[in-house]
């Protein structure tokens, strides 16, 4: 094809490319979800059906893009680790980002009906568009990685127990915000701890994992139904019903922090040396 005058201007395109051989992390976060998740009464401090939503997103991103080895979710964001060896996009790292934080907003949209209802069943109306930031960053070595998401593991279990103690004194004991903040200024974990449980009557040990750990999201062989008509050798059709196995991204709220998990997962994140 002839090219037009007007052609030389790709030249001022820059495409950055991950480097080689390292772990590229694309971390989306829901921008003014502060606000968002107020406009639409999340539960507070953690509201299971978005954090699902969130984890459903993030599941659709996945299947799209099976080079996302795991994916890790807490409050209103996710963090994608794509394999080491990677040739997504051939490593741009504007294409892979956009590309990965559109497909979960969209997504995000697409399933909202699906998973925000009230107690009765009935659908919550969205009132404003989601939207997010990204940003991608490369990991080196594994135990960069390692780091990385234990930092934010680690973000979401300060976050939680502090969201969890302050909101137990404000709806379980009466406390206004303002005393609910000053009860807990200067606080340690085992305070928190302490003080959920001598005051408020519960363990945090017992609230639900997908809180305390946020969402760790791997892929794992399933095994699922599928049903479907077959032609018999007579002519008619028969309804059969078969299990098949399949590759599905699976969310755990397993502790990565503890080397048990990267024991486990080690296929996952291997090496070649
Ligand atoms: P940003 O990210 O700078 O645009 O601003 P925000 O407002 O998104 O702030 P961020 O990301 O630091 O904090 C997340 C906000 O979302 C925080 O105000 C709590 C809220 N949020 C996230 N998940 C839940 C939830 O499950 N329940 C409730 N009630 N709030 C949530
Ligand atoms: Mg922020
Ligand atoms: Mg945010
Ligand atoms: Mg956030
Ligand atoms: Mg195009």
């Amino acid at each position: 094809m002839a090219k037009s005058r007007f052609e030389y201007v790709k030249l001022f395109e820059h495409h950055e490319t991950a480097l080689p051989n390292t772990w590229m992390v694309v971390r989306l976060d829901g921008r003014g979800f502060h606000r968002f998740s107020a406009l639409h009464e999340f539960e507070k401090p953690n509201d299971a059906r978005a954090l699902e939503l969130m984890n459903e997103a993030a599941r659709e991103c996945m299947l799209a893009f099976p080079d996302i080895v795991l994916a890790y979710g807490e409050s209103d964001e996710m963090s994608f680790v794509l394999d080491r060896r990677s040739n997504l996009f051939k490593r741009r790292k504007s294409k892979v980002m956009s590309t990965i934080v559109s497909l979960f907003s969209s997504t995000y949209v697409m399933r909202w009906s699906r998973f925000m209802r009230d107690k009765e069943g009935r659908p919550i109306e969205l009132q404003a568009c989601p939207h997010f930031d990204a940003r991608v960053v490369c990991y080196p070595t594994l135990q960069n990685l390692k780091d990385y998401l234990s930092w934010r593991q680690a973000d979401c279990h300060i976050n939680n127990l502090y969201n969890t103690a302050f909101w137990l004194l404000v709806l379980k004991k009466g406390l206004t915000e303002q005393e609910a903040e000053s009860r807990l200024r200067g606080t340690f974990s085992a305070d928190k701890n302490e003080i959920m449980f001598s005051e408020c009557g519960v363990n945090y040990n017992n609230e639900p994992a997908m809180f305390r750990k946020g969402s760790v999201i791997l892929w794992a062989d399933m095994e699922e139904e599928v049903t479907g008509q077959r032609t018999m050798p007579d002519g008619t059709t028969k309804t059969v019903t078969s299990t098949r196995r399949r590759r599905q991204p699976v969310v755990t709220a397993q502790d990565m922090i503890g080397p048990a998990f990267w024991e486990e997962h080690a296929d996952v994140f291997a090496v070649e040396t």
